[in-house]
């Protein structure tokens, strides 16, 4: 086969070559089960580095210093703060060079050590198992992608995505793709569907469209200069948003469309810079999203426009669902909290609650 030149090794083209070989290497080290080995000493030609993006079983970090990317595996004897999500995209590694070299050419590496995470967005991973799937490692901004039309955003996903960041440590921005969609006499309808979230929590909001470019260069503003995540559900324009914003090449349905019949979906976390300072991490679509590790008892303080009416109700705690003299149920009623948020408060409530139950 072979070897494509260097440049090449950017985005799609890098990941393409290692997810064409991985599966089989996956399923091996699936049975590898990883030992964690904490405080072991690490050897002198350690590097440390950024976990750039995933490509099949491999990490990509790029070593401080902005070295060439080096294509690594997981030690056996990785020394990790946790077990779960040992790596993913983000996280501050620190990699052992390896003498051979990938059949592309490029530098082999082995994970030994992974730093302590300074904010991360967690979710519960999808299946039966109960376990914590860290999306991303270290990122200052989660915006939360959706799409104005082509699909319609949800608000209850939106309200799911602001405990997780609150949880994880991220600064919160919505952004609104897609508003080409939107004529004009619907417009204000939309913004106003929206308003509790900049008007209650103070949140910025912004409105853009990827094909037109209107609104990006207030978007381009809150992003500079911080390295922000995005996440939504897929088909909203997350890589298109990103594309409009740095010349990295990605994946956008228009073009691969053809060849993938309407695929043409992000498969990995993968951190772009920006050109004026900053960077952006294009993430998969996510069909749903728990949050992970959530009770009934703090759920309330992730609407933090209820506090306020919180401490005047008569019970305490309250759970502000059912109780007679609930200072935050006659807020709603009272149009001083927003009904779509309480709404999404109740069925988070109702779901961590049978969640309790099940694991009774
Ligand atoms: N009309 C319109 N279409 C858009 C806009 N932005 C993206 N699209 C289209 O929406 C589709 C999905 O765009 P992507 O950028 O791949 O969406 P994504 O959020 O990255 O999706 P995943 O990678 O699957 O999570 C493509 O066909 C884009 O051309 C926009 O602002 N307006
Ligand atoms: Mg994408
Ligand atoms: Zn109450």
């Amino acid at each position: 086969m072979a070897r494509p030149t260097r440049g090449h090794h950017q985005g799609r083209d890098l990941e393409a070559s290692f997810r064409a070989k991985s599966r089989q290497v996956r399923r091996r080290s699936d049975k590898v089960r990883t030992r964690l080995k904490a405080g072991k000493a690490l050897p002198e030609n350690a590097l440390q580095g950024v976990v750039v993006t995933s490509a099949g079983p491999y990490w990509v970090v790029t070593p401080a210093g902005g070295a060439e990317a080096v294509i690594c595996t997981v030690s056996g004897t990785v020394d990790s703060p946790e077990t779960d999500t040992i790596v993913t995209v983000g996280d501050v590694v620190w990699i052992v060079p390896q003498e051979e070299m990938t059949e592309f050419g490029d530098p082999v590496g082995v994970i030994v050590k992974r730093e302590e995470r300074r904010t991360l967005l967690s979710r519960r991973a999808a299946g039966r198992a109960r376990r914590e799937q860290v999306v991303v490692a270290n990122v200052d901004q989660l915006a939360i992608v959706v799409a104005a039309r082509e699909p319609v955003y949800n608000k209850r996903l939106i309200d799911r995505y602001l405990i997780a960041a609150d949880k994880g440590d991220l600064e919160p921005i919505i952004v609104v793709n897609k508003i080409d969609l939107v004529p004009a006499t619907e417009r204000a309808e939309l913004i106003e569907d929206l308003a509790a979230y900049w008007d209650d929590l103070d949140l910025p909001v912004v409105f853009v469209s990827a094909s037109t470019g209107e609104g990006l260069d207030a978007l381009r503003k809150i992003l500079h200069g911080c390295s922000t995540l995005l996440s939504g559900p897929s088909g909203v324009g997350k890589s298109s948003v990103i594309n409009t914003l740095t010349d990295a090449r990605l994946r956008v349905g228009a073009i691969s469309s053809m060849y993938q019949k309407g695929r043409h979906t992000t498969t990995a976390a993968m951190v772009i810079a920006l050109p004026d300072g900053g960077q952006l991490v294009d993430t998969p679509g996510l069909r749903e999203f728990a949050v992970w590790e959530l009770d009934a008892q703090e759920l309330p303080y992730y609407f933090s426009e209820f506090t306020p009416y919180a401490e005047h109700c008569r019970y305490q705690p309250c759970s502000h669902h059912h109780e007679p003299g609930c200072a935050v149920i006659q807020a709603v009623e009272e149009g001083k909290i927003d009904p779509e948020r309480y709404l999404s408060y109740l069925l988070l409530l109702d779901e961590v609650q049978q969640d309790h139950d099940l694991r009774r």
